[in-house]
């Protein structure tokens, strides 16, 4: 791009961010996630709505950061119609919709700094051991994003697990579903999934999740899950430095897998 052309473009910007925090209206907050926006201009061409700042619809480029790459790539189609051939929906966020024009590069600039986490929470279960109702509780953490996550807290039916009782291993594997696996000491402990060895061990104040990486967590005595609980369901929420995430299990009763298995004869 010339340098004139950036400056201009630069200059463009600059005046469109003053006039963003101008238009921005703090109520807007209240407003539910994943709707399209529009300022709140007196004009009867357009929606009463509100301007609400949201990241995930900001990062045009899907970098997981809102900044100036993707302001110059909204910018870049100004004025573009959605009969324009070159027409992409994706930078159309704002009101009136079919046309990329200021308040589209608004609702950019006010997410403008933020981060984006991309989180998978999976293979949840929570057991109770078939021999001492010892309760436990495993899941999957994976940081699908560009940033790491960093896990500070994990409930289970809304009870805080204390971090002596979570046991957590990051790797770059690809995990299948966890087993019940019978934690009986409070030291380190070695499970195996698919034939490899994994060592959880514990922390005191948070897990950090690398991007790409999966975090195994096993907890003991979640919430003090009992036998009575079986096949009732309890939601686990993992908070992370910006999000917290919810999902539910049945409870099921654990089998630990013997240690060495007999091979079945032919
Ligand atoms: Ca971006």
């Amino acid at each position: 791009m010339h340098n004139g052309k950036i400056i201009l473009m630069l200059w463009f910007v600059l005046s469109i961010f003053c006039l963003g925090s101008w238009l921005h209206y703090p109520e807007s907050k209240a407003l539910a996630h994943g709707i399209k926006y529009t300022s709140k201009i007196n004009d009867s061409d357009r929606a009463e709505a509100f301007l609400l700042s949201d990241p995930y619809v900001a990062d045009v480029n899907n970098d997981c950061v809102v900044d100036i790459y993707d302001v110059v790539l909204v910018c870049s189609f100004y004025g573009s119609t959605s009969s324009d051939p070159n027409w992409n929906p994706r930078y159309d966020l704002a009101l009136p919709y079919e046309i990329i024009d200021l308040f589209d590069i608004e609702v950019v600039l006010a997410s403008y700094g933020s981060f984006i986490e991309s989180m998978g929470l999976r293979s949840i279960s929570v057991w109770i051991d078939d021999s001492d109702q010892s309760s436990e509780a495993a899941l999957l953490i994976e940081n699908k994003g560009a940033w790491n996550i960093v896990v500070g807290k994990i409930n289970v039916r809304g009870q805080e697990c204390y971090w002596s009782k979570i046991y957590f291993n990051i790797t770059d594997d690809s995990i299948p579903e966890l087993d019940y696996v019978h934690i009986t000491t409070l030291d380190t402990l070695s499970i195996t999934i698919d034939n490899e060895q994994y060592t959880l061990q514990q922390t005191r104040d948070n897990i950090t999740v690398q991007p790409g990486y999966t975090a195994i967590v096993y907890i003991k005595n979640p919430d003090h899950i009992s036998i009575n609980d079986v096949g009732i369901t309890v939601g686990t929420t993992v908070f992370t430095s910006f999000a917290m995430y919810y999902k539910e299990c049945n409870v099921r009763v654990g089998c630990a897998v013997p240690e060495e298995e007999v091979p079945e004869e032919e």
